[in-house]
């Protein structure tokens, strides 16, 4: 079959064969995690249309104003998702604690980590967002989650991926065997697979991918490593800018034309501002998954212990030879 009609459903079935002993539930949680996706496409590309634009006025537990497409989509993953009989537990961005599955339904072996609809204060204007999801098994005894089936270091993933609602709704992941993307034809509402075993650009383009309105608040080798990408005075010569605002769109991007995509840590920050269970470790595995490096700026992200749910961590990942420009930079501090 070609690749053109490879839908997502049968390349995750062909990749189960490849495990004797599977036993489908792995599978079941994709799958539900695709259906999950081809839901929220449908309200998110409509945002304009349906009463659920604009901020709904609750607050995550980060004191941030909730979208309603926010609420929306975490309410989507977990009815699919957390009623699909696969997983014991769902840790939000939206949920201050970690969601365990209800009596009447069957629990399963697997925990999510998700940030729903991620870049979310871009919606009202038509700006790219995305879902991001991280797939653990489960370690602890009995049959709900506890955190620590939540905290683990990002090398144990089973699975890691995002969906992007951008120009086309595309599903990209990984579950250790290379980056596969698949893009939505609504046509005949099946994700087809465009992109087998991506493969980040190294070098790549020269695009550096930053909030530079926070420059007076880094440390100095930030800045100077900032500085270098912008006035193009290194040996890799000039850079281009391009910052998005929604990570999912930025680490898009870089997947697919190279670069570095950049949160540091600020003097109010220190750990920056994105999570590492739900944003930045499930990009690290798919990033060095395509031959990239992700880093906090001195370590390995997929080495770190997280201790708390939503922890926050810097984030350098991209094209290998721009992460490790950054982290000699940083090493200077
Ligand atoms: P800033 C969106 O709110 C988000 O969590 C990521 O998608 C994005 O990369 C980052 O925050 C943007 O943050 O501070 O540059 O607006």
């Amino acid at each position: 079959m070609s690749d053109s009609m490879m839908t997502v459903e049968r390349f995750i079935a062909e990749q189960e064969r490849l495990h004797p002993d599977a036993t489908g539930t792995f599978t079941d949680v994709l799958l539900q995690l695709s259906l999950a996706a081809k839901i929220i496409a449908r309200s998110v590309t409509k945002a304009g249309l349906v009463d659920i634009v604009g901020a709904s006025g609750a607050k995550n537990v980060h004191g941030e104003t909730v979208q309603k497409l926010d609420e929306y989509a975490d309410d989507v993953i977990v009815e699919v998702v957390g009623k699909g009989g696969s997983v014991c537990g769902i840790v939000s961005e939206e949920s201050e604690r970690i969601t365990t599955i209800p009596e009447t339904y069957e629990a399963g072996p697997y925990v999510i980590a998700i940030d729903p609809l991620d870049g979310s204060s871009n919606i009202d204007v038509n700006i790219s967002v995305g879902t991001i999801f991280s797939i653990h098994r489960k370690r602890s005894a009995g049959r709900d989650a506890q955190d620590s089936d939540a905290l683990q270091p990002g090398a144990e993933q089973c699975a890691a991926g995002y969906v992007h609602y951008g120009s086309s709704t595309m599903m990209v992941f990984t579950t250790g065997a290379g980056v596969h993307a698949f893009t939505l034809d609504p046509s005949i509402g099946e994700f087809l697979l465009s992109h087998r075993n991506m493969k980040i650009p190294s070098p790549g383009k020269r695009i550096y991918s930053v909030n530079e309105g926070y420059t007076n608040k880094w440390t100095s080798g930030q800045q100077r490593l900032v500085e270098r990408f912008r006035t193009g005075t290194g040996e890799e010569g000039s850079f281009s800018a391009r910052y998005v605002g929604s990570m999912v769109a930025d680490f898009h991007r870089t997947m697919l034309q190279g670069g570095i995509f950049m949160y540091p840590g600020t003097a109010d920050a220190p750990r920056g501002k994105l999570r590492m269970l739900y944003e930045v470790a499930p990009m690290a595995m798919i990033c060095e998954q395509a031959g990239g490096l992700a880093s906090d700026g001195r370590n390995r992200i997929l080495d770190i212990q997280p201790r708390e749910l939503h922890e926050r961590v810097p984030a350098y990942i991209g094209s290998p030879g721009l992460v490790e420009l950054a982290e000699r930079y940083l090493l200077e501090d």
